[in-house]
């Protein structure tokens, strides 16, 4: 037992002793030190969308191209971001690269980073923190406007009809900046059309499991059949969900029948958009690395990167589609 303490403490002098701020590469890892060290702090795995951004983000950030990443999956759970983000600082990398699940709960952990004098850069969703100082930099979507595109086709695809536009809400994880943004949209529209009727709005947390299963639930609890005209889903695999337990109850999904608005626009839901199942697919860029890459390079070159980049963005029907687009898309 006592042979491991002598290469522990040796380690630990190592990685601590002579770290008086000086940058230098983590623990154990004595490869040639004047590559970029970045701390990433993933949500998770929970969509299609979500993989695309991290492989986007692991094909720009490549030993090759003089990087170190360090890549860390939260599972989910804000708390595994927040540990991951302390070992970033404790590992002192060059620079913390944070998808936040959630927009509350980051001041403190932010604060640490800056007084370890460690730029971090917001990449998706946003945090409310109350300095703004606490991040170098934000990329990510135009949420509210994305949930606008929807509303204005929903309000296009049903005004010639005076009656009751029945909608189902299914959104994603609570609390996150495209939950936030897509429900405001829908909500604000729905206000505005007295002959809007949200009938149910479902956390639908952006996996195709929980949307599923609020889906059943809902369905199950009805008296009988009842005329759906939206379901408005806040990520394609909420849709994935819905469009399962729907059809399921022999539920008819397209345009004559129960109009399901998807975000993401994955080429999952494109496929499905084509076959006429999902009404509207909204786009929401997860191929991010290449502007974190832009904004890294910036502050490596001594400048500093616009505060807000917004990634420019589209909606889908089944006529802007054909198969060779839909390969052709990186995602
Ligand atoms: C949006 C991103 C959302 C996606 C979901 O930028 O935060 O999280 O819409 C993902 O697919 O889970
Ligand atoms: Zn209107």
């Amino acid at each position: 037992m006592k042979r491991i303490w002598l290469p522990a403490l040796l380690a630990f002098v190592l990685a601590f002793g002579s770290g008086c701020g000086a940058r230098m590469n983590p623990p154990g890892d004595s490869s040639n030190e004047d590559l970029t060290v970045i701390g990433m702090s993933q949500v998770g795995a929970e969509s299609d969308w979500r993989v695309a951004n991290s492989e986007s983000m692991k094909a720009v950030f490549t030993e090759e191209k003089g990087y170190r990443l360090l890549f860390d999956d939260a599972r989910q759970k804000q708390e595994n971001q927040i540990t991951a983000i302390r070992r970033f600082i404790q590992q002192q990398v060059d620079y913390i690269v944070l998808m936040p699940i959630s927009e509350s709960g980051w001041d403190s952990v932010l604060q640490e980073a800056k007084e370890a004098g460690i730029p971090v850069i917001l990449v998706d969703r946003m945090v409310d923190v109350e300095d703004d100082s606490l991040y170098a930099a934000h990329i990510g979507s135009d949420f509210f406007k994305e949930g606008a595109l929807a509303a204005a086709w929903i309000e296009n695809a049903f005004q010639e009809t005076g009656n009751a536009v029945n909608i189902i809400h299914i959104q994603g994880t609570m609390g996150s900046t495209a939950q936030l943004g897509r429900t405001a949209a829908l909500e604000e529209a729905a206000a505005a059309h007295e002959n809007w009727e949200l009938l149910a709005q479902l956390d639908g947390d952006f996996t195709q499991a929980k949307a599923y299963e609020v889906m059943v639930d809902y369905l199950s609890g009805l008296p009988g059949r009842r005329r759906i005209d939206v379901v408005y889903c806040e990520n394609d695999n909420i849709a994935f969900g819905a469009l399962q337990a729907l059809e399921e109850r022999g539920y008819d999904c397209g345009r004559e029948g129960v109009n399901i608005v998807a975000f993401d626009a994955t080429r999952g839901a494109l496929t499905e958009c084509l076959k006429g199942k999902i009404s509207l697919a909204v786009e929401c860029n997860p191929l991010l690395g290449p502007l974190v890459e832009e904004v890294i390079q910036v502050m490596e070159a001594g400048g500093t990167p616009e505060k807000h980049r917004y990634v420019k963005e589209r909606a889908f029907t089944r006529e802007d589609l054909t198969e060779a687009l839909i390969t052709n898309r990186e995602y």
